[in-house]
């Protein structure tokens, strides 16, 4: 009786939120923005990622960020430096301590940023493989970032987010020379949940794979523009 009870709560909340997302999304075309919602378990690389793409299409493209953390205004400072529009989302102390986004928070944090002057917004989601697949914030597409150094199983045992995923960044390969970390069986594991899912192999350290990224990201917003 209780467990029904608290998945008609959790239907209810996610039906809730789906609404607002939607309503995010009709901005975001309204605007001509892409969005992508960038996931990943803590420290995976998604800001590291982010300083990169923001120093190298910073000609090409005009971004924006939102940034989500529980605590701290530690990654939004990192970018800053690139003087793209970028908004904070402190889960924490705004919002009760969320371990993800949802489409309210992005919504509140939207009149912050100048949509019709951003060609790609980047949302950093919070660092869980968990929570945030499973709150839809209006995006375009997901990317996931998965590094080296979690393990092979990571696939199987967060399944939702990895499904989830248009693309899979595998991070950090510039350690791979230094661990156990058998890449083909994480490749098997991620078709294993994902048939097939699109990946590229990156070291946001190294640059190796990043012009693989960048393309992939230059033929979405592309397709976009000649959709509008
Ligand atoms: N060796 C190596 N280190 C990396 C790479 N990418 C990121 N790092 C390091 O990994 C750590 C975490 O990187 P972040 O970019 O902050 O990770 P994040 O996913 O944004 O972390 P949260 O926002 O806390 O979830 C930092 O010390 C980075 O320098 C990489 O390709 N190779
Ligand atoms: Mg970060």
């Amino acid at each position: 009786m209780e467990s029904t009870t608290k998945t008609v709560v959790m239907e209810g909340i996610l039906d809730a939120n789906d609404a607002l997302a939607q309503a995010n999304r009709d901005k975001f075309d309204q605007a001509g923005t892409y969005v992508i919602n960038m996931m990943s378990s803590p420290g995976a690389g998604k800001t590291t990622i982010l300083e990169r793409t923001l120093e190298a299409l910073g000609g090409k493209l005009r971004m924006g960020v939102v940034e989500g953390d529980v605590q701290t205004s530690l990654d939004a400072d990192r970018l800053a430096r690139f003087g793209v529009p970028t908004v904070q989302i402190n889960t924490g102390s705004e919002w009760g301590g969320g371990c993800h986004l949802d489409a309210n928070m992005v919504r509140c944090g939207l009149p912050s940023l100048p949509l019709q002057e951003i060609d790609l917004l980047f949302i950093e989601n919070v660092g869980n493989l968990v929570c945030p697949a499973g709150f839809r914030l209006g995006e375009d597409t997901r990317v996931m970032v998965a590094s080296v150094t979690e393990g092979e199983d990571k696939p199987l045992k967060y399944p939702f987010m990895f499904r989830s995923a248009e693309l899979v960044l595998v991070n950090k390969a510039d350690l791979l020379t230094h661990l156990d970390f058998d890449l083909a069986l994480f490749l098997r594991n991620l078709d294993a949940v994902n048939p097939g899912a699109p990946r590229i192999l990156l070291s946001a350290r190294t640059g190796q794979g990043i012009q693989e990224w960048y393309s992939w990201l230059m033929t979405r917003r592309e397709a976009v523009a000649q959709s509008v």
